[in-house]
């Protein structure tokens, strides 16, 4: 929903279309990437290479507490820092990755002290508090735009339902784990913040929640059409010259779907 990119066409690529939904470079906003953290080196390589050309881009990358264990995030750290790349690396520590719990994941006192062997300073913030993140975020990217390199943030959050709908928590956690973290829900928290503040009434938090409904509405009539499939595309923009072996291929799915029965 950021910078303008519709969400029916960021979850594109999870409904098992190969194309990306959207313009990376349009939007400014990348691509989904499936493996854990690999993204982290292309959004120094971005950073770096826009500040290279004079540009004042800031990027945000942004990462899960499971993905602080691969290697790309550490590289991506060290390559960072050492040339003060704009880039400020947002982790969200919910807590797992999929079953795996923050404390069979690291023996750091925080994700955030992560950044000090790389000369990367780390914060930590209430991941469920908006206003707070905001500014965190906001003096980040002011101090990375100003040349002062990049910085990592540990937002703490809690991830209340199980990873997919594939994925049963009810078998590494206790229930009773969860319950305290309900309260501390991001958007419940907004909105009596607003109300405390007297920027929202019922009326106004009524005519949110129906605008949020006809949005998922919208999202789930966008993401169950159907997307028209070319098996040709599987193999159209592999190699600006085909390989014998992806004709090869290419003829045998082509045979194939001619024989099959509907
Ligand atoms: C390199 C790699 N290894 C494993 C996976 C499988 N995988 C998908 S999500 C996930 C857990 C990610 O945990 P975390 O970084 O905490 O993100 P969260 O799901 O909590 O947002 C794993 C292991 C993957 N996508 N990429
Ligand atoms: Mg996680």
């Amino acid at each position: 929903m950021a910078r303008g990119v519709d969400p029916v066409q960021t979850l594109t690529l999870l409904k098992g279309d190969w194309h990306n939904g959207y313009d990376p470079s349009e939007t400014r906003v990348a691509p989904l990437a499936t493996p854990l953290a690999t993204h982290l080196l292309h959004a120094v390589g971005v950073a770096h290479a826009a500040r290279l050309r004079g540009e004042d881009t800031v990027v945000m990358a942004i990462c899960g507490d499971g993905a602080t264990s691969e290697g790309d995030f550490h590289e991506a750290l060290n390559f960072a820092a050492v040339f003060r790349a704009p880039v400020v690396f947002l982790v969200q520590n919910n807590g797992y990755a999929i079953s795996v719990p923050l404390d069979r994941q690291t023996a750091a006192p925080s994700l955030a002290h992560k950044g000090i062997g790389y000369g990367v300073p780390g914060e930590r913030v209430d991941g469920n508090d908006v206003a707070a993140l905001l500014s965190v975020l906001g003096a980040a990217v002011a101090g990375a735009r100003a040349g002062e390199g990049p910085r990592l943030i540990e937002a703490h959050t809690y991830r209340v339902q199980a990873h997919t709908n594939a994925d049963d928590a009810g078998r590494y956690r206790a229930a009773d784990e969860v319950t305290p973290w309900l309260a501390r829900d991001p958007i419940t928290r907004m909105e009596t913040y607003l109300r405390g503040r007297g920027l929202i009434d019922d009326d106004k938090a009524a005519g949110y929640a129906a605008a949020a409904d006809r949005m998922a509405e919208r999202m789930r009539a966008g993401l169950n059409a159907d997307t028209p499939a070319d098996y040709r595309d599987l193999f159209a923009h592999v190699y600006a010259e085909p390989t014998p072996q992806l004709r090869e291929q290419q003829a045998l799915v082509a045979d194939e779907l001619a024989r099959e029965v509907r």
